[in-house]
């Protein structure tokens, strides 16, 4: 991740920050060899000026997560936000593989929450084995439901 370090609560709030990726040079390592993935998909969390969001949008104007059944893709959560937020996905587990860019080795473990600290980045492999629409949300419920029904850290995941 970058960001601004100059008023970074206003600046970073306001969008001034981006993702990075940088792939292994040996091939063997990269995440689309190492684990198979169809789909490498980043998943910036912001929680200051513009509202909670994912990727800079929060529901329903976020981007829904959509593959076929049998798939296997990568998620990169990365949390440019103050708060931390933990990830829940239903209908399927997640497996986290990598933590702020170091793989975890024999470390890697399964869950279907992920509390993401501001900065963090987690790498989790989801097989998608369980056809239907998810529910993929904060877990915090003040950032993902109000009075008026689901909003900001809310997204689907259809497996089709
Ligand atoms: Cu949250």
């Amino acid at each position: 991740m970058y960001h601004s370090h100059h008023n970074a609560a206003d600046q970073v709030g306001r969008g001034l920050l981006g993702a990075f990726l940088v792939d292994p040079k040996d091939v063997k390592l990269r995440h689309d060899r190492r684990y198979g993935i169809t789909q490498d998909i980043v998943w910036v969390s912001n929680d200051t000026l513009g509202g909670f969001t994912i990727n800079g949008r929060g529901f329903p104007a976020t981007t829904p997560l959509i593959a076929r059944k049998g798939e296997r893709i990568l998620v990169r959560f990365m949390n440019e936000g103050q708060m931390m937020h933990p990830w829940h996905l239903h209908g399927m587990p997640m497996r986290v593989v990598a933590r702020d860019g170091y793989y975890l080795g024999s470390a890697e473990f399964t869950c279907d929450t992920l509390g993401v600290n501001p900065g963090e980045r987690y790498d989790v492999i989801i097989d998608w084995d369980n056809p239907g629409a998810w529910a993929f949300h904060c877990h915090l419920l003040s950032h993902a439901e109000g009075s008026k029904g689901m909003f900001g850290m809310v997204t689907a995941l259809i497996v089709e």
